[in-house]
C-alpha cells in the first residue's frame, strides 16, 4: 500500500477506521453523507479502491459509480420528494478545488425552498 493510500481519509472510511453515515454500498462503491453538507442530504459517492482522480480509476470502479449515484438520488427522492432535484458534481484536481484526493461525486439535493440557503427572497 502506498503512503498516500495509508493517509487517505476516504480509504480509512472505506476500511471502517473512521465512521461515516453509510447510505449504501456495493462491492466496489460506497455512498455516505458529507460531514459538511451544502444542503440536507448532501452525499458523496466514492470508489472503494483508491484513485485520486477519475483518470486514475480502472474500468470496474468507473462502471459502478453512476448506478450507485442514481440509486442514492432515487432513494432520497422517495424519502423526501423535495430532494427530487440535485446537483451532481466532481472536483477533479487542485485547480478544480478538489480537497480530498480520493475520487468522489457530490450529490447535492436542491430543496425547493426559496429560503433554503438562508437568503430571504422578496415575495413575488
Ligand atoms: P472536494 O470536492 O474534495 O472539495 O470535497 C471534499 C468533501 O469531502 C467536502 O464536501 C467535505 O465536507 C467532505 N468530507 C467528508 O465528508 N468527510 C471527511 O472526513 C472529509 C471531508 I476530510
Amino acid at each position: 500500500m502506498s503512503s498516500k493510500m495509508a493517509a487517505c481519509i476516504f480509504c480509512k472510511i472505506v476500511k471502517g477506521e473512521i465512521p461515516c453515515f453509510n447510505l449504501y454500498e456495493t462491492e466496489r462503491t460506497l455512498a455516505f453523507l458529507d460531514i459538511n453538507p451544502l444542503s440536507q442530504g448532501h452525499a458523496l459517492v466514492i470508489p472503494k479502491a483508491h484513485g485520486a482522480q477519475l483518470t486514475d480509476l480502472d474500468e470496474e470502479s468507473l462502471q459502478d459509480l453512476l448506478p450507485v449515484a442514481v440509486k442514492v438520488a432515487k432513494a432520497s427522492k422517495i424519502i423526501d420528494p423535495k430532494f427530487a432535484d440535485f446537483n451532481m458534481l466532481q472536483n477533479n484536481g487542485k485547480l478544480a478545488h478538489q480537497e480530498v484526493d480520493h475520487v468522489h461525486f457530490h450529490m447535492i439535493p436542491k430543496p425547493n425552498e426559496k429560503e433554503g440557503l438562508g437568503i430571504k427572497w422578496p415575495q413575488q
